[in-house]
Parts: C-alpha cells; structure tokens; sequence
C-alpha cells in the first residue's frame, strides 16, 4: 500500500517541491489548497490529475489553517501516514502589518492541525513535520546556530513560530507524539515567491537587464542569510520523519551571504557588473554605463531586524546523513537564468505585441 501524506500549504514553494519528492516516491499526495478569487495553483499545474482520473496519486482539498473544522474533516477523511504543515502567512515583513492574521494562521493554525490529529485519536498513528524557522533567532545569541542556540525572535512571524515551535514539542511529549520541527535557514528557488528578497533581485535585474524596468530598490543591504535551495530542503523534511524517534533539526548550508553579495551575484550572472557609491539610506548601485539601477527605499526596512543568520547542520549530517548539494552560485544561476526567460517573453511581446485572430480574418 502506498503511503499517504498530507500537505498544508501545498500551493507555496515548498509545497510544490515536496509533493513533487513525495510523488516521486510513490506517495499519494493530499494537499490543501485556500479559497481564491484567482487560480493559486501555478506551482503545482504539472502535477495536477483531473478527478475524473481512475486511482488519482495527487489530490487536492480546500481548506485554511484559521478553520479547524476543515482540518478535522479533511484529516478524517485523508487518514495520513505524514501530515508536512508547511502553510503560513511566511512574510516577515507583512508580519508587522498583519500580526493578529500572523498568529492565527502560524501558531494557532498549527495547534489546530494537531488539536485534529488527536481529537481524531491519529496521535500513534499520524507523523507530523512542523516548519519551524531560523527567524526563531532574530536578534542572534551565538554564532552559528543550532539546535541549543536560544530563540529571540524580532517579527510577529517569528513570535508566532515561537508559539508553533514549542507546541509541537509539548504535544510530543504530553501526548507521544512523532512530531519534529525542521528549523530551517532560507531557502530559495526559481518559484520563490516575488517579494522575497532574492527572487526579487533576480526578478528585477532580469527585467533591468532587458530594458523592461529601470530600477530595483531595496531595504537592508547589509541583512546576512544562509541561503540554500528548496529542492534540497524538502528531501530533509522527508527524511526528519522516517526516523526511529521525532526530534527537531536545524537545516542550513553553513555559508553566508549578504543582501548586496547577492545582487552581485545575480549581476554577475547577467554580465553585468554593479558599482556601489553612498552609505546607508544613500546607497547605490551604478551599471557599467553609469545609470543608477539600484536603490535603497527605508520603506522595507523593518521596524526590528534580523542582521545575520548563519546555520550549523552538523546534527542532521551526523544523524540523518543530510547535506545540502546546491551551491550557493548554483542557486543564484538558476534563479537568474528562469527569470531571464520570463523577461525575455514579456520582451517579445513588447516588440511585437500580440492579437488574438478574429473568425473573420
Ligand atoms: P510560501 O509563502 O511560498 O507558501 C506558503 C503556503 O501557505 C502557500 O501555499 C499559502 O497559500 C499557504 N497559506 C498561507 N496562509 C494559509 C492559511 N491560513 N491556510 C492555509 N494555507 C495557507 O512559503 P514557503 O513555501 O517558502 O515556506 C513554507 C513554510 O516554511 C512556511 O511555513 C514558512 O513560514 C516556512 N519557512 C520557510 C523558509 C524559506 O526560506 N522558504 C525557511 C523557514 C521556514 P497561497 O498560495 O494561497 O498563498
Ligand atoms: P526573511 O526573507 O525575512 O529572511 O524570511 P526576505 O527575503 O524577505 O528578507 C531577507 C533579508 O533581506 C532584507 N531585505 C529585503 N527583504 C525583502 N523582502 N524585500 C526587500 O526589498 C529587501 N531589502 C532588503 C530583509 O530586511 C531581510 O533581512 C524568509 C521567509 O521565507 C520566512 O518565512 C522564513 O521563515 C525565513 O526566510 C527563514
């Protein structure tokens, strides 16, 4: 029998290159997708199988972490040997505009989703794999960190996955739970999502590049992360669950980079080269030909900021033989590389428009 897992968030980043792995694998995959007024599942389109297929591997179910009800039916009637809760309002920034929908979704919705499990009497039967943060360390207590580095969280996000962190361990231990939380360093891909800081980096310089767009403008140049690739990240939140005893591991590359390593980078790649003149909020970036492409605008600084994050793996090597095989250059080119196509086709049709033949024609 095939095993069934259960992915909240399945339409986000991760999601998309977990049910891909899972797939792979020979799961079949229930996913839960939210109510929208567009189609939220680009993603995941290429995986998609019309329900009116005969044995279906790929299912999903409409649902939201705010509405316990659904998780229950939608558990009940899935019966999952894996549940990942990868869903979450996942912006920092937006955190701090929306802090009480934050919390809702991001720590009472994971209470909720184990409140399911149990109520449904799934606790010996169900593993549960949390998506625990780096963010957990905001304002850092040590250098690098791991698994015994103590939290300070700076965001309503990361406060939240405070609360989500530590009740997946109580219910570990209150109820014997197999449940584990993945603390995971950034983690970036082709089908990041446009705000972020990387994608929309290579996003904009592509588009810089092309002549579509004539600026980028960020926040914190000097904000440091340790930047890995989600499709190495999701075979760990696999692994994590098919361990003897749950335990909670720290995920990361061990390397840092800053905001302004990365825009190099990603210039780089592009065969551009990026002059930086000025200082704090004057910062800027000038290409080969003198123009001003890059800009600081203090409207994405945040109210209180992670300076520097910088992972220590070592316990998931040791003990789940883990090791992230992307590189950081790989990273950047990937992600260069597809949003320079996407840029190239909104070029074409600059160039030369588009009409849809009428009949009559
Ligand atoms: P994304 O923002 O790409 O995806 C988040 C997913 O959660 C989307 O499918 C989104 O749906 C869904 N979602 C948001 N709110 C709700 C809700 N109330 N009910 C149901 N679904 C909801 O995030 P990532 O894939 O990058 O990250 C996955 C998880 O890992 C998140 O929990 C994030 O906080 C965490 N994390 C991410 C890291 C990273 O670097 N990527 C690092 C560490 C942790 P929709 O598509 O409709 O918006
Ligand atoms: P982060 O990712 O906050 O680390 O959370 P993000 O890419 O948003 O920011 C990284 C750093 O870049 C700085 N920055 C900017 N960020 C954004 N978004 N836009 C800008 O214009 C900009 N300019 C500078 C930020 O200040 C920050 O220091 C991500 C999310 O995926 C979380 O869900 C996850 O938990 C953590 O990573 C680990």
């Amino acid at each position: 029998m095939a095993k069934v897992a259960l992915i909240t968030g399945i339409t986000g980043q991760d999601g998309a290159y977990l049910a891909e792995f899972l797939l792979d694998k020979g799961y079949e995959v229930h996913g839960i997708k939210r109510r929208s007024s567009l189609f939220n599942t680009d993603r995941i389109d290429h995986l998609y199988q019309d329900p009116h297929e005969s044995d279906r591997r790929f299912i999903l179910h409409h649902g939201d972490l705010t509405d316990s009800t659904c998780l229950i039916r939608i558990i009940q009637q899935v019966q999952p040997d894996e549940i990942y809760n990868l869903a979450a309002q996942s912006h920092v920034a937006v955190s701090f505009e929306e802090p009480e929908y934050t919390a809702n979704s991001d720590a009472l919705g994971t209470l909720r989703v184990l409140e399911a499990i149990r109520i449904l009497g799934m606790e010996q039967t169900t593993r549960f794999y949390q998506a625990s943060t780096s963010e957990l360390y905001g304002k850092v207590q040590a250098t690098p960190q791991d698994e015994t580095t103590p939290f300070y969280p700076r965001s309503p996000y990361a406060v939240a996955k405070l609360y989500a962190y530590w009740i997946v361990v109580n219910y570990r231990e209150a109820y014997g739970m197999y449940a584990c939380n993945g603390i995971l360093f950034n983690h970036e891909s082709p089908v990041r999502g446009e705000t972020f800081v990387t994608r929309k980096i290579t996003r904009a310089l592509a588009r810089i590049k092309l002549g579509l767009q004539e600026r980028l403008y960020l926040g914190n140049l000097d904000a440091k992360r340790d930047w890995g690739h989600a499709r190495d990240y999701v075979e760990m939140q696999w692994l994590m669950l098919q361990q003897e005893t749950p335990d909670d591991y720290v995920i990361a590359t061990g390397e840092q980079h800053s905001v302004r390593d990365f825009v190099d980078a990603a210039a780089r790649e592009l065969g551009m080269r990026i002059e930086w003149r000025g200082e704090g909020v004057d910062e800027q970036g000038f290409d080969e030909k003198g123009r001003c492409i890059v800009s600081v605008d203090p409207r994405y600084f945040r109210p209180t900021e992670v300076e520097t994050l910088l992972g220590d793996a070592s316990k998931a090597k040791r003990e789940l033989g883990w090791e992230p095989r992307i590189r950081f250059d790989e990273l950047v080119a990937e992600m260069v590389r597809e949003d320079l196509r996407s840029a190239e086709r909104d070029e074409l049709v600059r160039d030369h428009g588009y009409r849809t033949l009428s009949r009559h024609e």
